[in-house]
């Protein structure tokens, strides 16, 4: 390559050099990679033919029919939406049209949450790509797409070797007319843990110059101090701060004080004095009952000046009727996921919703028959998936007693499994029901929900009882993430810790007071992208540089997938999950105009050194590869 850089040098080819002109010239020292796509492609479907994927059963690949992408013209333009209104008169200018509408808004999570909560947040970018010109076409109605965020960021690089931000970014491209909506953890970002304040900052303001519109904050424990460097970041890149109260409990139980209407009321007026643009309600486990629904929210439009925003989930089947009562009490935006990818943990089904309020005087003004060729693509979009659902066939009022979020129960149901915990789901789920007692009645919710999921794994896995917690908790080693949590790095639940279980838990470590972020170090952006580039070894960008800060080992095991298998990006999903059956065929885009065609042609015997070798044709020529058989 060398050679090849200095003959075709355009200084080189006029004659005017010298002897000193290589070394003068250092970018004849960049060479282009050797990009040898077909190869590395050949090599992961080898790998996934022959070991299988990790999480999924191995075995014969099913029969999956391509989901029909709903025609839409290339020449029909993109109806104008709410991404034009935030566009034209920013944050203010947007609230000021929520309020002056009569119809209920609507929020489609199908692309984040509904994915996140019925099968472990596994959708890949390839699926949304593909709907995503008709869904900005068909549905232009919508006030947002929520569509990143949340788990997706480390699900992403973890389990589908993606770059999150190319998501974003791809999606942008195609969906130039509906608002894009993310979920934040408040200080703790896409994370699991509290980040020091200049990371929640440049966190916001790359999300935002990559496509981020309305940033839904919440903070896990419903402390506010945890939510003002997030939403003031928000407000400083011109989008939309929309920050959330996070219902647990039951406002209508006079038993379950903790959380009653006044609490929630005072929280909501505070979120108002820090600078929200739009008040969510976020109710993550879906215990939001109807008739509580309808008391809450008149509440708070009467004391609160903002627009209301709520979101559900329908595990216990009631959610359609929260929606209802929501919207009778004023809400103006409320959260569904289209009906294939609706119910049981998921969103309640947004047409469902739709066709409830046709010719009524909140009437969204969303076309059912659009919706329901959006929501065909997704029906055969999740058969793809199947192997990542929780296996729930029904709504079940169990919710209402261990109160665990439903973008969480898919993740601890496959957790409980992977630690050889899944034929005992029943004990897990009632253990979280008891440590959230024992932590004190907490609100639960990415990362507290974490921290009591690993304590209900912790304590079914070592046969602990609520009394031995306390008896024996002098020589237990609790889990990493409850220390934490007691010690104050994910912030301060409302009344405090129970003290006596903090002191058994620390054994003499200080808990912080004061807020994380602030006692952080801060974090030097240009030296970590000097390290990083030294550990990747090619030049990185801000948002490589920050899916590194949060999650290091992730981004660079997924940096290393890439340099051994290139941009899996292009794979459809079950070539992807299940590699391709002895005489399949496939076409893979590799990039605009270039197509490889992929055969399997047959999978040898296993050699001596554990290998087997996989038979291809690409483009028409015999190839193959050798590996390893894991099993
Ligand atoms: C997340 O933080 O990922 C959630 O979905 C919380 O509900
Ligand atoms: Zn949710």
């Amino acid at each position: 390559p060398f050679l090849e850089n200095v003959v075709q040098h355009p200084e080189f080819l006029s004659g005017e050099y010298d002897t000193s002109f290589i070394d003068s010239r250092p970018e004849l020292f960049e060479f282009p990679e050797r990009k040898d796509r077909g190869t590395k492609l050949l090599k992961y479907i080898a790998q996934t033919v022959v070991n299988g994927h990790p999480g999924l059963p191995k075995g014969k690949k099913p029969d999956f029919p391509m989901p029909t992408v709903p025609a839409t013209s290339v020449k029909q333009p993109y109806p104008d939406g709410t991404k034009q209104i935030l566009d034209r008169e920013g944050p203010e200018g947007l609230v000021s049209w929520i309020k002056s509408q009569q119809k209920l808004l609507l929020t489609d999570t199908t692309f984040r949450d509904a994915h996140q909560s019925l099968f472990a947040t596994r959708v890949r970018t390839y699926d949304m790509l593909r709907i995503s010109e008709a869904t900005g076409k068909l549905a232009p109605q919508l006030f947002s797409l929520e569509m990143w965020g949340g788990a997706t960021f480390d699900t992403s690089m973890r389990f589908l070797n993606e770059d999150p931000w190319e998501r974003l970014r791809l999606l942008r491209e195609r969906i130039p007319n509906v608002l894009f909506q993310m979920l934040l953890r408040g200080a703790n970002a896409v994370g699991y843990t509290n980040y020091p304040d200049n990371v929640i900052r440049r966190f916001v303001r790359l999300a935002a110059e990559q496509g981020i519109d309305v940033f839904r904050i919440f903070d896990s424990l419903n402390w506010t101090e945890g939510m003002h460097v997030a939403i003031d970041a928000v407000r400083e890149s011109g989008k939309v701060a929309e920050a959330a109260i996070c219902y647990t409990g039951d406002i209508l139980d006079p038993e379950r004080d903790k959380y009653s209407l006044q609490y929630y009321v005072d929280m909501a007026k505070q979120l108002e004095r820090m600078g929200a643009h739009i008040l969510a309600i976020k109710d993550m486990a879906g215990l939001l009952k109807p008739y509580a629904a309808y008391t809450l929210i008149k509440a708070l439009k009467e004391e609160v000046g903002l627009p209301i925003h709520l979101h559900t989930h329908d595990t216990s089947g009631n959610q359609l009727a929260t929606l209802l009562k929501a919207s009778e009490a004023g809400a103006d935006i409320v959260d569904g996921a289209l009906s294939a990818m609706s119910g049981l943990t998921s969103q309640p089904s947004l047409d469902g919703l739709v066709a409830t309020l046709q010719r009524t005087e909140r009437d969204t003004g969303l076309n059912l028959r659009n919706l329901q060729q959006l929501s065909n693509y997704w029906e055969g979009v999740r058969t793809f998936y199947a192997g990542f659902e929780s296996g729930m066939k029904a709504p079940t009022s169990e919710i209402y007693i261990h109160e665990m979020p439903g973008g969480q129960y898919t993740n601890l149901h496959q957790q409980a499994k992977a630690v050889g915990l899944g034929h005992r789901w029943d004990e897990v789920k009632h253990a979280y029901h008891v440590v959230n007692r024992l932590f004190g009645d907490i609100v639960k919710v990415t990362p507290s929900s974490k921290v009591v999921g690993d304590m209900a794994l912790f304590m079914v896995q070592n046969d602990l009882s609520e009394d031995d917690v306390y008896e024996k908790g002098e020589r237990l080693d609790f889990p990493e993430s409850v220390v934490q949590f007691f010690q104050g790095y994910i912030g301060q639940p409302p009344g405090g810790f129970p003290e006596r279980l903090q002191q058994i838990v620390l054994k003499g470590r200080k808990p912080l007071e004061d807020r994380p972020g602030k006692l952080l170090p801060e974090v030097d952006f240009a030296e970590t992208a000097r390290e990083l580039e030294e550990k990747v070894g090619r030049p990185v960008d801000d948002c490589d540089v920050m899916s590194y800060i949060m999650y290091p080992k992730v981004f660079l095991d997924k940096e290393k997938m890439r340099r051994e298998y290139g941009d899996l990006g292009v794979l459809d999903t079950p070539t992807f999950f299940y590699g391709l059956k002895v005489g399949e065929e496939v076409a893979v885009d590799i990039e605009q105009g270039k197509t490889l065609i992929v055969k399997l042609m047959s999978v040898g015997p296993i050699s001596p050194d554990g290998k087997r070798t996989v038979y291809f044709e690409l483009n028409g020529q015999p190839r193959e590869v050798a590996v390893p058989d894991l099993s």
